[in-house]
């Protein structure tokens, strides 16, 4: 008897998957398939798997050629099932030509030719068109936005919109680095060649740029800050519903799985309920930039109060809080440090902001059993410890936060332009208002201490 494994994702279940296991389970007697978690394909890098674990689970079983199907969740994985289920041939399809050859210390390893044109690529492709992203603004973001967009494939980057093309500096190195994007002369033109436009202009014009863009129909993934008035981001989530459309505040930290666990495992009761939570983030940021040169949006607070507030709306949540300030500001009047402090009744948070500053960028949660520290850099939640009385109990967790991050929002904002329910859990309406809430607060508070002199 010789039991054949092979493994995969085998998403949007087609011809190429069904004769890669009929050539598998040819191999031997018994055919045992490892279909990787949602979660797992995500760390691997495959950020935009349509079917679900149990439709994945549920193709690959009634194929007819399988006898076992099991779960793969981790690297390192196949070891330990090779000699578990007392596997003598590992197949795989020949895409992955030699990747595999260290498993030959444990049984045979064999690559199968793949059937040509198909793949699951290609299929959510013709099921799902390319998503034609145009882009505002040509900042250094938009750079690593680009980049990070080849991870997330199906979406393309075809064309942007600069007020002043022209005379930009910017513009034109971008321009010549970027042949294949055209530039769109008006807003008008550049909405009706894309199907959604990305944001990362200067703060001050987010809103109005995301109000044009949802207006004409297209989904908006909208650079931090999305707002700096309450009335208009709950005006622009009103607008993105009424015109049925996808509006996302592009916070990372939001989007990435560590952070994301993170939240569930507070949420679950794991440190009792939430009583404090510090947050933190500065970067020393040089003169002559628009984070300071922008006297009347810039500074440390409009630039990271993004992240250092996202941990606080999620865990104290939106309703009855109330927040002061104190502020560092320069000669312009612009805050070099930050520091908002945040109650909730018995409750309390803080967060601080720096580009004057340096600080420790950790994030700390205290709760009524125990507390969570979240190494820095916190926003990219790679690795935090769970502690509790007993010092013996103490938990880690790290995960995976690649390159830029910004795959992750980019790819959340694909599947929901595509029509995902249930997908927008990771940063809802209320809680990206309730952030513009606080900076326009800020703002205010902050003109008057500039008054004042
Ligand atoms: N396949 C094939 N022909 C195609 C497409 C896919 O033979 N036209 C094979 C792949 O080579 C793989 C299997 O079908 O052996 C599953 O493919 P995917 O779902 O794309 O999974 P993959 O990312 O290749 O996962 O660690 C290895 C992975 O688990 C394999």
């Amino acid at each position: 008897m010789k039991t054949v494994i092979t493994y995969g994702v085998f998403d949007l279940f087609h011809e190429g998957h069904i004769r890669l296991l009929e050539r598998a389970k040819a191999l031997g007697d018994r055919l045992i398939v490892g279909i990787t978690t949602d979660q797992f394909s995500y760390q691997r890098g495959k950020l935009t798997v349509v079917d679900p674990l149990e439709v994945r689970l549920e193709n690959v079983r009634g194929c007819g050629f399988v006898d076992e199907v099991i779960v793969e969740d981790r690297y390192g994985q196949k070891v330990e099932d090779i000699a578990k289920y007392d596997v003598d041939i590992f197949a795989i399809g020949d895409d992955w030509y030699g990747k595999f050859d260290y498993l030959k210390k444990y049984c045979d390893v064999v690559y199968i030719p793949r059937t040509p044109n198909i793949s699951s690529t290609e299929l959510r492709g013709v099921k799902y068109s390319t998503l034609r992203l145009g882009i505002i603004g040509c900042g250094r973001i938009v750079e690593r936005f680009i980049k990070e967009a080849g991870y997330v494939r199906e979406v393309m980057m075809t064309a942007m919109y600069h007020p002043s093309p022209d005379t930009s500096e910017t513009v034109r190195r971008f321009r010549e680095k970027y042949t294949v994007i055209t530039l769109a002369r008006t807003m008008d033109k550049l909405v009706d060649m894309v199907d959604a436009v990305y944001i990362a202009a200067p703060h001050g014009t987010h809103y109005k740029y995301a109000k044009a863009a949802l207006l004409a129909g297209k989904h908006v993934l909208c650079e931090k800050p999305l707002a700096l008035k309450k009335e208009h981001a709950e005006e622009l989530y009103r607008i993105a519903e009424e015109k049925g459309v996808v509006l996302m505040e592009a916070i990372k930290t939001a989007y990435c799985p560590g952070f994301l666990d993170l939240i569930s495992l507070v949420r679950s009761g794991e440190i009792g309920e939430v009583y404090d939570i510090e947050s933190c983030f500065t970067r020393l940021t040089a003169r002559g930039c628009r984070e300071w040169d922008d006297h009347e949006f810039g500074g440390s607070l409009t630039e990271f109060g993004s992240y250092t507030l996202l941990p606080i709306v999620k865990l104290l949540g939106t309703e009855d809080l109330k927040w002061s300030f104190e502020s560092m500001l320069d000669e312009n009047g612009v805050d070099g440090y930050t520091k908002v402090r945040v109650t909730k009744g018995d409750r309390m948070a803080s967060a601080k902001n720096g580009m004057a500053v340096k600080s420790k960028g950790e994030l700390l949660i205290s709760g009524t059993k125990g507390f969570i520290t979240v190494e820095a850099p916190w926003w990219k939640t790679t690795f935090f410890e769970v502690g509790y009385e007993d010092p013996n109990l103490k938990k880690r967790f790290s995960y995976e936060f690649a390159g830029d991050g910004l795959r992750y929002e980019l790819a959340d904002f694909l599947y929901r332009a595509r029509g995902y329910a249930g997908r927008d859990y990771k940063l809802l309406p209320e809680e990206s208002v309730k952030m513009a809430e606080i900076m326009e607060d800020f703002l205010a508070w902050r003109r008057e201490k500039q008054n004042r002199g």
